[in-house]
């Protein structure tokens, strides 16, 4: 059983934006939080007495002076976030409104609360667990709707689930085990080899089953990133308006203009994307150009996926090679897309003789495109099917993804990567038929992890860590 949390603190913030508004909440939390407002508060009936969950219209006052009319409600613990007596006064939106209230919660003993204190007492309170408590963090700071589904789906218990019924699998084998190092009377032989090593091998199943399908959070959480690549002029920053749909990057007839990359974010079918166009690859004198294509190159190692773009219309040139080179080198093992652009100015013969010297080039240079497309991004012919193909090829199906992934956060994704290898370790003691205590020792290490995870076994310092990138009032 875990101890009820114990801080003499009151703690108060508002818990909604303190600008001008209509109305501004401020949560007050804590074994004294009715006692206080009682003593700022003036209403018809008395809050002390009042039960759980009551909602009281009445005025904030400070020696006979009215400071504003309020909405109170009540929640006794252990039924409020915090698990403890919360109090929230909705009081007019006015920072002055506001200050005051919080001034007078302080004079009566209450004390400013620190970021994310509120769900810090919620998880010591066991109102949930460290886990639920980091996918709060992630629903209110998510950029996107993938990212907020994987935060809810976390939220509502799915991870912490998994969690508790490995930790109870664990549990068990571990206390058979126990059993086992206190009658050493027992012949070796008799153990139960099977039991033992395929528990482990289930729970190392489960572990990495969860990894696996976890792979792609991060395409979901920091977006997958494409990188625009070719020579200048090739319609590249015209690509990527394309894909935009909207014109933002600077275009000229003039080669050479995207100086420096240009980084865009858009959503693409639901998926978070960040889209790189850069300059063009060349061989340049000009230091500010070369320090440009110095910043391309960046980009494409840095990018999941590479469009690379060549103008359909034009003749091949010994850039067009210095590109293909660039991208071999930097990007071979990468997911690239063959854009064919400016579809829109030659005819369908020339497209298809065109179109086999380009590929006939790249095959020269072991080049692997996953697709190719022809486009235009003039007509924005076939962009949408561009579009559309790499979100296929990433990630597969974006539902069915979402719908799997648990780990999407590193401190989760660490851990359990942790259990892994505590289990693995397990498994071998117990494949070289070592004694029980080598097999415990190694279930014990996951079931540390697991507590690390969940919040049953934490450090101020790692408290500290999670709870400081919250906001004040969560
Ligand atoms: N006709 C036609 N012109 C295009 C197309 N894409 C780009 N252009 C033109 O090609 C020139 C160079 O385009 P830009 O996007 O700046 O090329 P970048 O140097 O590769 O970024 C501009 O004049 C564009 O209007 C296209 O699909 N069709
Ligand atoms: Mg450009």
């Amino acid at each position: 059983m875990r101890e009820v949390f114990f801080d003499e603190d009151t703690i108060f913030a508002p818990i909604t934006p303190n600008v001008h508004s209509a109305v501004t909440y401020i949560r007050v939390s804590g074994s004294n939080a009715i006692d206080i407002v009682s003593k700022i508060f003036e209403t018809k009936k008395n809050l002390k007495t009042l039960r759980s969950h009551s909602l009281v219209y009445g005025k904030i006052v400070n020696d006979g002076e009215d400071v504003d009319d309020v909405l109170v409600s009540l929640m006794r613990g252990p039924n409020s976030y915090t698990g403890e007596d919360v109090v929230e006064i909705g009081c007019h939106g006015n920072p002055i409104i506001v200050g005051k209230v919080m001034e007078l919660l302080k004079k009566h003993g209450a004390r400013m609360a620190r970021p994310g204190e509120f769900t810090k007492r919620s998880v010591l309170n066991g109102k949930m667990d460290l886990v639920q408590a980091e996918a709060i963090n992630s629903l209110i700071m998510s950029n996107n709707m993938s990212s907020l589904k994987i935060a809810r789906r976390i939220f509502d218990g799915k991870l912490s689930e998994k969690i508790t019924n490995l930790k109870e699998r664990l549990l068990d084998l571990l206390s058979y085990l126990e059993v086992l190092v206190d009658h050493p009377e027992e012949d070796l032989a008799n153990r139960d080899w099977n039991y033992i090593e395929s528990s482990i091998k289930a729970c190392i199943s489960d572990v990495t089953d969860m990894i696996e399908k976890s792979k792609k959070s991060s395409f979901f959480t920091e977006g997958v990133k494409i990188c625009i690549a070719g020579k200048t002029n090739v319609g590249k920053s015209s690509l990527m308006n394309a894909i935009l749909g909207e014109d933002r990057a600077i275009i000229s007839d003039v080669p050479g203009t995207t100086r420096d990359v240009v980084k865009e974010i858009m959503s693409i079918n639901g998926v978070p994307v960040s889209i790189f166009d850069t300059a063009g690859i060349r061989e340049s004198k000009n230091v500010i150009e070369s320090e440009g294509i110095k910043r391309t190159i960046d980009s494409i190692k840095s990018s999941d996926v590479v469009i690379l773009v060549f103008d359909i219309s034009s003749k091949i040139t010994k850039n067009d090679v210095l590109v293909i080179k660039n991208i071999r080198e930097y990007a071979g093992d990468k997911m690239i897309f063959l854009a064919l652009n400016k579809i829109d100015l030659i005819s369908p013969g020339i497209v298809v003789k065109k179109e086999r010297k380009i590929k006939n080039l790249l095959s020269d240079y072991n080049l692997n495109i996953l697709e190719t497309f022809k486009v235009s991004a003039k007509t924005n012919l076939n962009i949408s099917e561009l579009k559309n193909s790499i979100i296929g090829k990433v990630i597969g199906n974006v539902n069915e993804e979402i719908e799997n992934i648990l780990l999407s956060n590193s401190r989760h994704k660490e851990l359990m990567s942790d259990v892994l290898n505590a289990l693995e370790e397990a498994l071998e003691s117990s494949e070289n038929r070592m004694s029980e205590e080598f097999i415990a020792i190694g279930i014990r290490d996951a079931l540390s992890y697991i507590g690390e995870m969940i919040g049953e076994v934490t450090t101020e310092d790692l408290m500290d860590r999670i709870f400081s990138n919250f906001c004040v009032g969560k």
